[in-house]
Formats: structure tokens, C-alpha cells, sequence
């Protein structure tokens, strides 16, 4: 199991959140520092202590708790590396990272600085005034840090819903937008995604299994070189590259997607030109294409040495062969690629 390695990343609170709460929580244990039996020259100073080391803890520990639950990137699987990199950036996430350790334990060193100040203080004024000039300078280190809390906030978002791959016999279906990649995903898997009639409606890569088989539906490529591909077309690249045992290459022969029968075959040799994978073509929208297109098409794929079947996702033609297909050749392959 290749569990996505950020699902547990916390929710990142922004500089005034997190200084409410600390405050907040400063005050609780004031509180009840206030009941205490103490010698009343004693007790103002206690409580402004305890309220400094609470502040310190609950905005070090919050920081703290970010880089524990977030994973080294360098350590990650190649796939989620580069999923940072393309979604994020791998420079400056881990900049944005050590912004938080900095913070963290800048203020742990002045939570204990203060505290022991505070002890040393003449009178509960002085030890007001210490708590409130530490509190300020809380403040403004967590202001200094608010572009790279931001920053990691969103690539939280962006990588904690990545989905959960298992080690298996994986098939990747790729193709031009629109074709019928998502839909054909829903009907051999019954995952749930979103499909739509206009091009690139799938922004991410979506995963449903297929006994042991898993099957990998990923957004739409253009034919165009590797550098004008925008994020969402390098996850499918992506997961080309390192999940796939099998491409399983979605032709959608009735041209409704919006994309030619030939522009689509191009694409088709230049994913073989990019990826050593086997590669099975399925020609999708049969019950809209004409016999003609249809013809051209396995001609086409005759000559180029593609192994094809043909089939309507959307109304379930042909679908068990399809089936049984992909489930023998991705096999094969993930035991060849397993056995060197
Ligand atoms: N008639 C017919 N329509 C289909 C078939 N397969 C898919 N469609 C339709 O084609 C459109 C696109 O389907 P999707 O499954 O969203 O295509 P996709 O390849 O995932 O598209 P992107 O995510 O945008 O790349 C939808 O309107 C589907 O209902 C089919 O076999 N026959
Ligand atoms: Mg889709």
C-alpha cells in the first residue's frame, strides 16, 4: 500500500488563529493558577509565568506538529516526489517547512527567556510587562512566517486529498480529454468520478480496483512536447511513468470529444515513444462512430503494431473482453517488471 503520504497533515491555523488559541489557552491556566494558595507578592508573578511558557508550548507544539505530520519530500515514493514538485514545488515547500521550524523554536527559546525574566521580576508591573512584550514578539514572528503558513495551507490542500495506490497490477487509462477515460473507470471499477461532456473535466487522477487490478484514470493529454504541459496534464504524465503496468490508450473514434481520429494516433506514438510500457489501445464511442472512421482507424493501428479492442464505455459494449484483456496483460507485465 502506497498510502498518500500527506493525508495527515494538520489543518495549518494563519498567525491570528493560532495566537487567539494561545492566548486563550495562556488565560485557562492563568485561571487556575489564580486559586492557588500562594503568598499574594508571589502570585502575580506565577500566574505571568505560566501564562508565557502556555503561550510558548501551544505555538511551538502547533508549528511542530505540521513538520512531524508532513513526510520529507526526498524521502517519498518518486511519484509523490514529483506530484510536490508539479502541484507545489519542491524548493519551496521545504523553504516554507523550515520557516515553521524556525518559528517554533525561536519561540520555545523565548517562552524560556521570559519565564525566567518574569522570575527575576521586582513586581507584578515589570512581570506584566514582560509577558506583554513576549506576547508581542509571538506575534510578530508569526507574522514574519504568514506568507509561508499560507503557502503550505494550500499545498495542504492540494496534497492531502492525492489519492492511496496499492502495490498491484496497475493499468493506466490515458488519452486526449473527453474520450471516455473517466466513464470507462466508473463502469469497470463503479468509482465514483465526475464525468462531463466538455474536455479536461478531470484535474487529478482517480483510482478504482478491479479485483487486484488497479486502474488509474487520469486527465486529458494534448499531443504537445513535455514543456508546454500544464500541471494537470503532467499527473497523467506522471502516473504514466511510474504506476502503470499497462496504458490502456482510449481512442474516441466518433471525433465527438472534439479531437481527430488522427491527432489522437499521434498522441498515441508519442506516449510510445515516452513511456517503455505496454500499450493497449481500446477505440471507444462505437455506438456513435461511423463504420467508416471505425475502419480507418483499425487500419491505422493495424499498421502501427497496436494491439486494440473496440468498445462503448458509456453504453457497455464489449466491456468483459475488455476486461479480461487488461487483466491478462497487466498482470504479465507487472511479473516481468517484478522478476528482472
Ligand atoms: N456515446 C458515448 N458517449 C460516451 C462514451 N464514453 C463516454 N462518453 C461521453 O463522453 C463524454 C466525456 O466522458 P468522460 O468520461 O468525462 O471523458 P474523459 O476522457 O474522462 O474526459 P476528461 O476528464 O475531460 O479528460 C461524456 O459526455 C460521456 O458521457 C461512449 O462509449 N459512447
Ligand atoms: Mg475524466
Amino acid at each position: 500500500m502506497r498510502e498518500n503520504p500527506f493525508k495527515k497533515m494538520p489543518t495549518i491555523l494563519m498567525p491570528d488563529e493560532l495566537m487567539d488559541k494561545a492566548l486563550r489557552r495562556g488565560e485557562k491556566v492563568a485561571e487556575e493558577f489564580r486559586k492557588k494558595e500562594v503568598p499574594r507578592c508571589l502570585k502575580a508573578k506565577i500566574v505571568e509565568e505560566n501564562k508565557v511558557r502556555t503561550i510558548a508550548s501551544v505555538v511551538a507544539d502547533n508549528l511542530n506538529k505540521v513538520i512531524d505530520k508532513t513526510p520529507p519530500v526526498r524521502k517519498l515514493p518518486k511519484f509523490y516526489q514529483e506530484m510536490v514538485e508539479v502541484l507545489v514545488g519542491i524548493d519551496e515547500f521545504k523553504k516554507c517547512m523550515g520557516a515553521f521550524k524556525w518559528a517554533s523554536d525561536l519561540v520555545r527559546k523565548l517562552g524560556n527567556e521570559y519565564a525566567k525574566k518574569i522570575r527575576r521580576a521586582k513586581n507584578p508591573q515589570e512581570a506584566a510587562k514582560l509577558r506583554k512584550e513576549f506576547v508581542g514578539r509571538v506575534k510578530s514572528i508569526l507574522k514574519q512566517i504568514h506568507p509561508e503558513m499560507a503557502f503550505i495551507a494550500v499545498a495542504r490542500e492540494k496534497l492531502k486529498d492525492l489519492p492511496t495506490f496499492k502495490d498491484t497490477p496497475t493499468v493506466v487509462i490515458a488519452g486526449y480529454p473527453n474520450v471516455g477515460k473517466s466513464t470507462l473507470l466508473k463502469k469497470l471499477t463503479g468509482a465514483d468520478v465526475e464525468i462531463n461532456s466538455y474536455p479536461f473535466t478531470t484535474k487529478g487522477i482517480n483510482v478504482g480496483h478491479m479485483g487486484e487490478i488497479q486502474i488509474i484514470d487520469t486527465p486529458g493529454l494534448l499531443d504537445r512536447p513535455l514543456h508546454e504541459r500544464n500541471d494537470i496534464e503532467l499527473q497523467a504524465i506522471l502516473a504514466l511513468n511510474y504506476l502503470a503496468d499497462l496504458i490502456l490508450f482510449l481512442i474516441d473514434t466518433s471525433e465527438f470529444c472534439g479531437y481527430t481520429i488522427d491527432e489522437q494516433i499521434k498522441l498515441l506514438k508519442e506516449i510510445k515513444e515516452l513511456f517503455k510500457i505496454p500499450i493497449f489501445v481500446a477505440i471507444n464511442k462505437i455506438d456513435l462512430a461511423d463504420e467508416e472512421k471505425i475502419k480507418y482507424l483499425e487500419e491505422e493501428l493495424k499498421k502501427l503494431g497496436f494491439d486494440y479492442i473496440k468498445i462503448s464505455a458509456d453504453k457497455e459494449i464489449n466491456l468483459d473482453n475488455l476486461k479480461r484483456e487488461i487483466k491478462k496483460r497487466a498482470l504479465e507485465s507487472y511479473k516481468n517488471k517484478h522478476s528482472n
